[in-house]
């Protein structure tokens, strides 16, 4: 018998961030997400401890996963692996990627926050699984990362490497098509789900210009 070749990673990949939620509670939010379709899900909390961190991954897991969902610790290796993720999602201050490849082994998934072309290279050549690449878009949710990269840099990232891309950064239902028309493998969101004021509705549509 052939060996099965793992499942495509789904074109929505949410991201938490409970400062963001318009005062909702993230795990109603993110319950909401799950039942319009979201199955990829970063555990994205940077200003927690690592037991608060600890606490709400062991909250939110059993939730992703009754609907099927992938989760991915943000920079967390330890906690991926102890609460059983199943991935991590490095940045650029996160463990290299190699020592997390070493620790974490072939049957977890990382992903890694890029900014340019050359670093999809470097992430392809180190063995990441994907990258997120961005912000392509002008965006509040991220100011430090400076100017919008634009579909230009998100199309030369897209024809030099065979890595799934995911765009990250200002993405909302109407910037799906020119994205994937970049050649992107699919979007990262935060405030196109986590804002919106119908959750439900906001990601059927994602989801729908994503099909
Ligand atoms: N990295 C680049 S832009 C960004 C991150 C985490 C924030 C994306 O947030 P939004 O609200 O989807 O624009």
């Amino acid at each position: 018998m052939l060996p099965q070749s793992p499942a495509p990673l789904p074109r929505l990949y949410l991201l938490t961030d409970r400062h963001h939620t318009q005062q909702r509670p993230l795990a109603s939010v993110l319950g909401q997400a799950l039942e319009a379709g979201v199955r990829m899900v970063q555990i994205r909390e940077k200003d927690l401890d690592t037991r608060q961190l600890i606490d709400l991954v062991q909250h939110l897991l059993p939730l992703i996963r009754q609907h099927h969902g992938k989760v991915f610790v943000n920079d967390r290796v330890d906690l991926a692996l102890a609460l059983d993720a199943d991935g991590v999602h490095l940045r650029s201050e996160s463990l290299p990627l190699p020592i997390a490849r070493r620790m974490l082994g072939g049957n977890r998934l990382i992903g890694l926050s890029v900014h340019s072309a050359e670093e999809v290279k470097y992430a392809e050549n180190e063995g990441a699984d994907f990258v997120v690449l961005g912000p392509i878009f002008e965006t509040p949710s991220k100011q430090p990362y400076g100017h919008p990269l634009g579909l230009h840099i998100l199309e030369t990232a897209c024809q030099g490497s065979r890595l799934p891309i995911f765009a990250i950064g200002g993405i909302k239902t109407k910037q799906v098509p020119a994205v994937l028309a970049s050649g992107a493998y699919g979007i990262a969101v935060i405030s196109s789900i986590l804002q919106a004021p119908d959750i439900q509705n906001s990601t059927r549509e994602l989801l729908s210009q994503l099909a």
